[in-house]
């Protein structure tokens, strides 16, 4: 039988497991209230990435990478042709959500989203001023929410007319296992409760996926600090609660100061550093945001390495060895035999792959294993 350690030269072929939405890679929807910060957000993270910026019609995509220690060090332990980070892909919409919402294509548009980052105004700034007058985060939050909501609703309601006309032309146990899942929405949303705070069943969850609810959807929130807030290190906290955004599933909160990180994207290396200590911040907002969606996802990353290449992969919490070939590629997947697999700690404290297998670090997984974030895998596999 042939094995061969698999060399990774495969551009963009990735394959979607189960719990994603559609093919490609993964979206986020920046959206928020008209003026809140949301393409000063966008091109934070963009820019800090430059020449990854691919420009459409009328909303604003970008790849953005994210940024992991560790694949950072298995490149300097392989000095790599290449390194490849994950990537996610944030969307730009522009001007106020509602009216997104309430607009059919947009609204279309906005629900292939994987999830939303919703940018709320907590800055001042006397030229710009705010849609609704005061700034106050938590009134523009539940109204969004709210509104997300109304649009849901519409959805469950249209397809719950249609199920009771088909119900009574024919029972089928599918179609009343639907009407329920969609009764348990309804109520859920008559009572002002978001579609991902309701703890749904799997098989719930797969019966509503394809409505592509916005409630539904993992939420990101961003707050947009003004720049006397970005020097407190507990503003975020203190919003948040304020807000009654903690503890909520689905749901992570991050803040920003738009323009604090807009003067930081220009800068680099130790003028960058200096400027974040001076308002004490740890890593960039960038960095910050895009872990917490990683996160937020339920995303994992786990690492190819060799001379050519070292890349770290994205895979959904919980997926196996197989699935984690089929992100690499289908011939990988068909062809699978076993997965080799070293915890990253032990990899670098062996520094080899070979000293690993000497050290007893090196595993041999089947098909059903479950990956583990920071895993390093090599597929043997025929073909
Ligand atoms: N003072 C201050 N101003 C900001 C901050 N973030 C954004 N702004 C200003 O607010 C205005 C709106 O910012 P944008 O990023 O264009 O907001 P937007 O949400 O994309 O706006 P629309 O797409 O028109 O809805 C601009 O004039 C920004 O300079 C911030 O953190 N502090
Ligand atoms: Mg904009």
């Amino acid at each position: 039988m042939a094995w061969r350690v698999v060399h990774l030269k495969f551009e963009g072929a990735l394959i979607m497991n189960s719990s994603r939405q559609g093919a490609g890679l993964l979206k986020i929807g920046i959206v928020g209230l008209g003026q809140t910060g949301k393409t000063t957000l966008f091109s934070i993270l963009t820019r800090a990435q430059r020449g990854r910026l691919a420009a459409k019609a009328d909303a604003q995509i970008g790849v953005v990478h994210v940024p992991d220690a560790r694949l950072d060090r298995l490149a300097e332990m392989y000095h790599p042709k290449k390194t490849v980070y994950a990537s996610i892909e944030y969307v730009d919409t522009p001007g106020s959500v509602i009216e997104l919402a309430r607009s059919g294509t947009e609204a279309a548009a906005l629900r292939e989203m994987d999830a939303l980052a919703h940018v709320v105004r907590a800055f001042e700034n006397p030229v710009v001023p705010h849609e609704s007058g005061e700034v106050d985060p938590q009134r523009d939050i539940e109204n969004v929410e709210l509104e997300l909501m109304l649009s849901d609703l519409a959805v469950v309601e249209k397809r719950l007319e249609r199920l009771d006309k088909d119900l009574k032309k024919q029972k089928t146990p599918t179609l009343e296992k639907e009407q329920s899942a969609l009764a348990k929405a309804r109520q859920a949303l008559e009572r002002q409760q978001p579609l991902r705070e309701v703890g749904f069943s799997a098989e719930e969850e797969r019966l509503l996926k394809g409505f592509t609810f916005f409630s539904l959807k993992p939420m990101v929130y961003v707050l947009n600090l003004g720049e006397k807030d970005a020097e407190r290190t507990r503003a975020t906290e203190d919003l948040a609660a304020q807000a009654g955004l903690k503890q909520r599933s689905r749901t992570a909160v991050t803040a920003i100061s738009g323009q604090v990180e807009a003067e930081l994207a220009e800068l680099e290396g130790a003028e960058a550093r200096e400027l974040m200590a001076s308002y004490g911040l740890q890593e960039s907002a960038v960095t910050r945001l895009i872990r917490s969606s990683y996160r937020l996802l339920g995303l994992i990353s786990f690492f190819t390495v060799g001379e050519d290449e070292c890349r770290a992969w994205t895979l959904s919490e919980g997926a196996t060895a197989l699935e984690a070939a089929g992100e690499i590629h289908s011939d990988i997947q068909k062809g699978f035999i076993r997965a080799e697999v070293v915890r990253y700690e032990d990899l670098i404290a062996a520094g080899s792959l070979a000293e690993a297998r000497n050290h007893g670090t090196l595993r041999l997984e089947g098909k059903e294993y479950r990956v583990r974030d920071g895993e390093i895998v090599h597929f043997r596999h025929s073909g």
